[in-house]
């Protein structure tokens, strides 16, 4: 039997396995093989981390260090995880099945969300208010809440993570994450390098284990302040409804079925360009999938035609290759769901164009790979178009104008991100206004930055992540109010 890596979980500074010892197998999704044992932790483990995280937060060291120190630790942090960045993108690709030439470029970029959230710390200002009461000083403090939980999803652990938990330490709190059952070696690894750079213990654990087990158990702790949750729409709506029984706070950041619009006046080119990084990097696998090409009648067959001719181009196979542009699906039900969603779509009359179901190339080997699959002749109304595939599959809808255009986009319950191929101005910023999505990309797609709130309108989310603004949802507001009277006015009345 192979050899397989045994991980533990990282609690209040310690290594450890669950207390009853299960453990589960993460997969290769390249291979379909198991290549790991995982800690399978449940409710016990949720309140060992619970706890670790919530007296780091009110005892020992973390309480007491000014903000500038906190943020020397989190640039540490980001100098550490660029030093391992092939390391940790490599073990991401095994466990993950994601290209290494997007996570060798990702793990590069991480840092910059722990330098920027980092330089954050010491800048949390609260204000003077400029009282109307007589012999007052009245101001307010932004406070850290206490021990946060970020619960991420198998698509981009590491990405997902920084978003949640630069914010969170650069405010003060604790951190505990609990990361999708299908990948959790990643974060893991993340973990050696927050306990190198020297963080007390508990301020930063990693939960291991299934959502329903450990992550429900974790989701309602009385210990934990707040949950900020990466995954799909339907956990996400579960883990608001039972944080909501306790009032705590909750960032939601959820699915997609995002519009990439493409007028007449496009520069084609760059528009086919754009059409194909929006569903097949990532295997289709990311949340701003721009999982509907919306394409204007005049040049609607034209685009096709290249677009075919592209698409039909793009290597698959061993996403540790730095030539390969498509890897396997990373888990067996995403892999089932995806070719469902196919049959689905052939049902309702949509025309397969390109791909259509598992792909038995020799270069997929035992892999979870489906081949990159286009439908024209979709409907809006189709399943096909309404609901998240997460998985190399494009629908082609054709439309008449800007207004149809618009209409069609928003006629979705999600609203996360869209994209606009246009060479006209007035046209772009007329789309960017009146599109319902919390990202339009405008001549791009799949931009994001550690500096640009993210997050989605509708059904895809609340709040947001990254920018400035992020690191408000990880704070409280508290007015304090000194008298500077020498004595106490009518005590029956309100001041
Ligand atoms: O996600 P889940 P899954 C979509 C995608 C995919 C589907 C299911 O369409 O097919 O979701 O994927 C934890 N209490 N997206 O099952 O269930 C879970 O352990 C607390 C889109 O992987 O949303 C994991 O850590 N936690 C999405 C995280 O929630 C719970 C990215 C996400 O799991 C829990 C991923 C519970 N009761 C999947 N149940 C995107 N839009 O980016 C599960 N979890």
């Amino acid at each position: 039997m192979a050899e397989f890596v045994r991980y533990k979980m990282f609690i209040g500074g310690k290594w450890t396995d669950a207390a009853d010892g299960e453990v589960f197998e993460s997969f290769n999704p390249f291979t379909g093989k198991p290549w790991a044992l995982i800690p399978r932790g449940k409710a016990e483990d949720a309140n060992r981390a619970a706890e670790a995280a919530h007296t780091a937060f009110t005892t020992g060291d973390w309480p007491k260090l000014k903000a500038f120190q906190r943020g020397a630790l989190l640039r540490k942090l980001a100098d550490l995880i660029a030093r391992d960045a092939e390391r940790i993108a490599h073990i991401e690709v095994r466990d993950n099945g994601k290209l290494i030439a997007e996570m060798a470029g990702q793990l590069r970029y991480i840092p910059q969300w722990y330098h920027y959230f980092g330089g954050l710390a010491d800048k949390i200002e609260g204000a003077v208010i400029p009282t109307d009461k007589a012999e007052m000083f009245n101001f307010t403090r932004h406070e850290p809440l206490g021990a946060c939980l970020g619960i991420t999803a198998w698509n981009s652990p590491l990405l997902l993570l920084a978003y949640k938990l630069g914010p969170a330490l650069a405010a003060g709190n604790t951190f505990i994450c609990k990361p999708s059952e299908f990948t959790s070696a990643s974060t893991l690894e993340f973990a050696k390098l927050v306990e190198e750079a020297g963080f007390p213990p508990g301020v930063f654990n990693v939960a291991t284990g299934f959502g329903n087990e450990i992550g429900d158990a974790l989701v309602v702790h009385p210990r934990i302040a707040k949950v900020a949750f990466t995954g799909s729409e339907r956990t996400g709506t579960k883990v608001y409804e039972r944080a909501a029984s306790q009032l705590k706070r909750v960032t939601l950041e959820l699915g997609g079925k995002s519009p990439n619009i493409v007028f007449d006046d496009a520069d084609l080119d760059n528009a086919v360009k754009g059409a194909i990084s929006g569903i097949f990097a990532a295997t289709g696998q990311t949340c701003v999938a721009g999982s509907r090409l919306l394409l204007h009648e005049k040049i609607h067959n034209q685009f096709v035609d290249r677009l075919l001719a592209l698409a039909s181009t793009a290597k698959m196979g061993d996403p540790s290759h730095m030539d390969t542009q498509v890897g396997p699906v990373t888990t067996p039900p995403q892999y089932e769901k995806v070719l469902n969603y196919i049959e689905i779509a052939k049902g309702e009359g949509a025309t397969c164009v390109l791909g259509g179901g598992r792909a038995k190339r020799p270069e997929c080997g035992d892999g979870w790979f489906v081949e990159p699959t286009i439908f024209t002749g979709v409907d809006n109304k189709m399943r096909i178009a309404q609901e998240e595939v997460f998985g190399p599959v494009l629908s082609v809808i054709p439309f008449r104008d800007d207004d149809e255009a618009l209409h069609i986009a928003n006629d979705v319950m999600y609203g996360l991100a869209a994209g606009v191929w246009t060479q006209n101005i007035r046209r772009a910023l007329a789309m960017s206004e009146r599109l319902q999505a919390g990202t339009v990309w405008v001549n791009t797609y799949r931009a994001i930055s550690y500096m640009t709130p993210f997050g989605g309108y509708k059904r895809s989310g609340l709040g947001r992540e990254n920018g400035q603004e992020a690191i408000m949802s990880y704070l409280q507001t508290k007015a304090v109010w000194i008298s500077t009277a020498t004595d106490v006015p009518n005590p029956f009345v309100m001041r």
